[in-house]
């Protein structure tokens, strides 16, 4: 048997109720998080909830729990459904109420959903590589919100799609941002480039791991964008999510980047970053 969770309460899928007034049905008005599970625990908890709670903040819904109740419910969930290798995918709207476009007058609860499956490590994309397609970045200017309103992404992913591409690489005019589900990043001469945390990418969770891995194996990061025009010329090309991990990009549009294969410092940082994945295993 399959639970989800619906506000306080485990139950099955079917019993879950949810209005058609539901504000996150009818603007996209909530937020998200997707936290990875290794081994049936949670990794890198502790930052995807802190995250969760700063993205209601900054859309003014007050979650009616503490972190650490919050975390429990997250944790009685995966031992539900006594998840392995998987994800908790949560997502909390501002509630329901009748359709304005400003927040309801009266207070309406939050109404929080959860739920959970299990996803493989993808180890072959992660050896082998994938493609990409450049997709200009149409999306708002908030993109450190974990937002529920993803139409921009969906476009931009669907693009990539079409071209038989796993992702796709957003970009502001000549300025690259992040990928429509992912983060960027580009090594050229043993230096890392990725975007700055700015509000034009959302500042992932793998994306801090990376960094501090990259401080532990000797790269040097720079927080800077990376233009478009340059791309061809990194040496090593790779995108980072709490799913996909470092997944090395290894063709943009139909063009080879580097030498076309996973370079070293990627399989450095991946080894560095399965280290911290088994560190938390054996807590
Ligand atoms: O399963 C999947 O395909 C997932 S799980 C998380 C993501 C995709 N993407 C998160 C994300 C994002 O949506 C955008 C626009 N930028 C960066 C990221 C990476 O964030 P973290 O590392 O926190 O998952």
């Amino acid at each position: 048997m399959t639970w989800v969770l619906w506000n306080d309460r485990l139950v099955k899928d079917e019993e879950i109720r949810l209005s058609k007034e539901d504000r996150g049905y009818q603007f996209g008005d909530g937020i998200y998080e997707v936290i990875r599970v290794y081994d049936s625990n949670m990794f890198t908890a502790k930052e995807h909830i802190d995250r969760l709670y700063e993205s209601a903040d900054k859309i003014k819904i007050v979650i009616p729990y503490t972190k650490d109740v919050f975390h429990k419910m997250m944790y009685d969930l995966i031992e539900a459904n006594e998840v392995k290798t998987g994800q908790v995918y949560v997502q909390i709207t501002r509630g329901s109420a009748p359709r304005t476009h400003q927040f309801p007058a009266t207070v309406s609860e939050p109404v929080i959903t959860a739920s959970t499956k299990e996803v493989e490590r993808p180890v072959s994309q992660m050896a082998n590589g994938v493609a990409a397609k450049t997709v200009e970045d149409i999306r708002w200017l908030r993109c450190d919100i974990k937002s529920l309103n993803l139409l921009g992404n969906v476009l931009a992913k669907q693009e990539a799609h079409e071209s038989g591409c796993f992702e796709a690489l957003l970009h502001r005019g000549d300025t690259i941002t992040e990928g429509s589900s992912s983060n960027m990043y580009g090594i050229k001469d043993g230096v890392l480039y990725t975007h700055p945390a700015t509000n034009l990418i959302l500042n992932g969770i793998t994306r801090r791991v990376i960094l501090s891995c990259c401080e532990e194996i000797g790269l040097p990061v720079v927080e800077q964008p990376m233009s478009l025009s340059d791309v061809y010329s990194n040496d090593e090309f790779f995108m980072s999510s709490t799913t996909a991990e470092i997944m090395p990009i290894v063709m943009i549009n139909g063009e080879k980047v580097g030498s076309g294969i996973r370079g070293e410092w990627t399989t450095k940082l991946q080894v560095a970053f399965e280290a911290k994945i088994n560190q938390t295993i054996n807590v």
